[in-house]
């Protein structure tokens, strides 16, 4: 890091720390030479989608892998949401934390089902079973929980009111593909689990998304529905859509599954020198993951205390962009604060006070294979350059704004 003065700093005339710009989703790369090979097996056997051969092996790598019975691949986590949602047969109203991505929000809205916004439990993010309970209606026919950030949610509790309640119970599991809770991997919980292959992902298959469960008849629905609710070739006996995924995906993400141990391994190392160099810094703390769960550390969160800093998230973020390093704030601002949900719910601010408090906080930092050891001493560097000198840069600033 090269910044000595205020004026050092990219948003006051310096030179960017980043020649390039530092993305937080940069795609973790398989093995490129299995990867050629399985692209010329596809284009050699002429089968390109509608259950192939290397998404029948994808599903059974994921099932052996996660220990499931079933796991059915489809072309994106969202539509794998909205068939796990439809197919569990969940109606009326479920309850969801807003905190999260809106793809949770809108796979239900999108079918007509109202999204009840829970708040998260300030000690992991996720949704808080104690508040589940108080917002069941006659309506209610499930929950759906989402490991933030990688983050298991209280499966156990969870389990109980679904159980208690007579609820489905799915989890959006987007973010915790290769994460391990109470001895068992993420995927085996609830009536139903769902992953995202996004390219942004741990493990990703460019676009993509899959649903896993042990439930055979929930199996053989969800397969009728991602493929039009075909039976047979003229049979159709559900309504269903298309929710397929290709081969060449498929093939993106065997070979991306196969580096998994690399992909966990370097995250975690990645986690540990973001640790050890942002440790001492006044008011931005890092989360940490339970030593409880086995994890992936996919996402890097941090979270600002403007009260310590003296600049606001938004500042800070704006200083960080300027540097070249795009960190994002996900999920600001919270599903219950983006259309329609805003519209539909304008008070449901009093009931997500710990939603907000993270939302107005949080910062994602880049992480991932294509981010090196020394990228992270330079964000950490100039993170704390910026915490150093956080009260002649507010005044810098507000007598010149910034305008990123
Ligand atoms: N549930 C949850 C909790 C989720 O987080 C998500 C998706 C879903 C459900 C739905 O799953 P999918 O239907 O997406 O499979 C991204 C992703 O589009 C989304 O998959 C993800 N969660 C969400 C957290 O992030 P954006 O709008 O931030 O993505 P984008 O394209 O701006 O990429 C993020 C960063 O990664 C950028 O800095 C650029 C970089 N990037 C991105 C791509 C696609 C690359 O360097 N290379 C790339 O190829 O939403």
């Amino acid at each position: 890091m090269n910044k000595q003065q205020l004026n050092d700093l990219a948003v006051f005339g310096g030179n960017k720390a980043f020649k390039e710009p530092l993305h937080v989703g940069r795609p973790n790369i398989g093995d490129r030479n299995s990867l050629n090979e399985r692209f010329n097996r596809i284009l050699d056997s002429r089968w390109l989608t509608n259950n192939g051969p290397m998404v029948r092996e994808f599903e059974r790598k994921i099932e052996e892998y996660i220990g499931v019975k079933h796991c059915i691949a489809m072309c994106n986590g969202t539509v794998a949401l909205e068939i796990a949602i439809r197919a569990t047969g969940l109606t009326g109203e479920v309850i969801v934390p807003s905190c999260t991505f809106i793809a949770t929000a809108h796979s239900l809205q999108w079918q007509e089902i109202t999204p009840v916004f829970c708040d998260i439990n300030p000690g992991n993010y996720t949704i808080d079973p104690g508040k589940v309970e108080r917002l069941i209606t006659p309506r209610t026919s499930g929950i759906i929980g989402v490991h933030l950030w990688g983050r298991p949610c209280d499966t156990t509790s969870l389990e109980s009111i679904a159980r208690q309640h007579d609820l489905k119970l799915l989890f959006d599991a987007a973010h915790a593909f290769g994460c391990g809770h109470k001895n068992k991997m993420i995927g085996q919980f609830g009536n139903a689990e769902v992953f995202s292959f996004h390219a942004t992902k741990l493990v990703n298959s460019l676009e993509g998304g899959a649903v896993v469960t042990n439930d055979d008849e929930l199996a053989g629905k969800m397969r009728l529905m991602k493929n039009f609710g075909f039976s047979g070739e003229d049979n159709v006996t559900y309504i269903g859509t298309n929710g397929k995924m290709s081969e060449v995906s498929a093939a993106v993400g065997i070979s991306s599954l196969e580096k998994i141990d690399y992909f966990i391994e370097t995250n975690r190392s990645n986690f540990d020198h973001y640790k050890k160099h942002l440790d001492d810094i006044a008011g931005i703390d890092l989360l940490a993951y339970s030593e409880m769960d086995s994890c992936t550390y996919p996402y890097l969160t941090i979270l600002i205390d403007k009260d310590r800093t003296k600049l606001t998230r938004d500042e800070i973020l704006s200083i960080l962009k300027e540097e070249n390093i795009l960190a994002r704030r996900y999920f600001y601002p919270g599903c219950h604060k983006m259309e329609p949900y805003r519209s539909f719910f304008p008070n449901a601010d009093l009931l997500l006070e710990n939603t907000n408090y993270f939302m107005e906080r949080v910062i994602c930092l880049p992480t991932g294979t294509a981010v090196s050891l020394d990228d992270i001493e330079n964000v950490c560097d100039i993170l704390r350059f910026i915490a150093g000198n956080a009260r002649s840069i507010k005044d810098q600033l507000d007598s010149k704004p910034c305008v990123a």
